[in-house]
């Protein structure tokens, strides 16, 4: 039962923890060796050793444009509707991102259970999967804030109760992510590290971590220690093309100071033999917009 019995701890961070990196208990292709799936085994292959996979151009045309509508139709008058799910930009107050869209929006709700994205979520995860955290980010042209480094997982385990590493993210992209304009940036292979973190988890601290993450980031020094096993990658991509990453690869975004805009869904697939038990901080959980505890059903 959530919240009323205590469980383990297999990936303890912040209160008393002192900043380290520690080993991934967990599978992160769970499908048997060599089952036939939605991806290539080189596709497999290769989100295994990185923690990521990039598919180019899943979404075209009149599906895409549907897509980039409703992006803007959220963006023009979603915050009048859902003022509780929307976080505005700390110091320009655009919109920044948009929660549980797949509850809230048809056309993302379709999204989501697309077999196109959900069928590779059921092959990596080898199970039925619910929804725990959809978003829209908008990255605004201009003024766009980065978000620091941090592995989702740390968050997710920490103050949403998600008990293992059995949980992956798809974002796709509505607009151009170039080089220029704050794409996603991932340090492959990082997903086999748990980086223990610093820091009490204050009272409410989503209310400001979803404008500037503060808790639950990288040490320096591990930071430094991940980046040198490998080289930083920017998911620079189409419109429609869709990002797969593991819950606990280490990744961030840069500001954005150009005009164009970096938009993206995005959507947190977990097992639903994953489901969230209590926090693992002293804190109750967060609401339900940021992570699905009471409607959970399988896509
Ligand atoms: O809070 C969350 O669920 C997500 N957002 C941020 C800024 N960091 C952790 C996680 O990715
Ligand atoms: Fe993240």
């Amino acid at each position: 039962m959530p919240g009323t019995t205590q469980h383990s701890d297999l990936y303890p961070s912040r209160g008393q923890q002192t900043a380290r990196l520690t080993e991934r208990l967990d599978p992160v292709v769970y499908a048997a060796p060599n089952s036939p799936g939605p991806l290539s085994p080189a596709q497999v292959q290769a989100y295994e050793s990185n923690g990521f996979l990039i598919i180019e151009d899943v979404f075209t045309g009149e599906s895409l444009q549907t897509l980039q509508d409703e992006l803007e139709r959220l963006r023009l008058h979603g915050a009048q509707t859902y003022p509780q799910q929307t976080i505005t930009e700390l110091e320009s107050g655009d919109m920044r991102s948009m929660f549980q869209v797949h509850q809230h929006s048809p056309v993302f709700r379709q999204l989501a259970a697309n077999p196109k994205l959900a069928d590779i979520a059921r092959y990596l995860l080898d199970d039925q999967v619910y929804i725990h955290q959809s978003r829209v980010n908008y990255k605004p042209g201009f003024r766009g804030q980065e978000f620091y480094w941090h592995s989702d997982f740390e968050t997710w385990h920490v103050e949403d109760g998600l008990p293992r590493m059995r949980t992956l993210s798809m974002s796709i992209p509505l607009t151009r992510n170039s080089e220029n304009n704050g794409p996603l940036m991932l340090i492959p292979g990082s997903h086999r590290q748990y980086v223990v973190c610093e820091g009490e988890t204050p009272d409410n601290n989503y209310a400001r971590s979803l404008q500037k993450q503060e808790v639950g980031v990288p040490g320096d020094a591990q930071l430094s220690q991940l980046a040198e096993q490998s080289c930083i990658t920017a998911a620079c991509c189409n419109p429609g093309s869709v990002i797969i990453f593991d819950c606990n690869v280490m990744h961030g975004s840069n500001g954005n100071i150009t005009p164009d805009p970096r938009s993206n869904v995005f959507f947190v697939y977990n097992a639903m033999s994953n489901q969230p038990v209590a926090p693992f901080c002293n804190q109750p959980p967060r609401p339900e917009h940021l992570g699905s505890r009471l409607h959970i059903e399988p896509v």
